[in-house]
């Protein structure tokens, strides 16, 4: 019982919540023409530290990226996708 109180408090602690809020951009990629390519996407933003979740959408050509702020940031992401022939903008 006294366990599960705990854990209670903590998720619902909202210092728990802006330490690190996680930050959410969209990146217009360029350079996917094939279907292979939103992996090779995906595959290097993952690479990025503090990155949280990945979602390539290659219909939009876009890529949006949750991240912590406090190791990542947008230029991070988008050297990243750079690196691996992508070059990309925020959206
Ligand atoms: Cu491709």
């Amino acid at each position: 019982m006294r366990r599960l109180l705990l854990t209670a408090a903590l998720a619902l602690s909202p210092l728990a919540a802006l330490a690190g809020a996680p930050q959410t951009v969209t990146l217009d990629v360029k350079n996917m023409t094939c279907s292979v390519c939103p992996i090779t996407v995906r595959k290097a933003l993952e690479k990025v530290r503090g990155v949280a979740s990945v979602k390539v959408d290659p219909d939009t050509k876009t890529a949006t990226v949750t991240f912590d702020p406090d190791k990542a940031n947008a230029a991070a992401l988008m050297k990243a996708t750079a690196e691996a022939g992508y070059p990309a903008s925020v959206k």
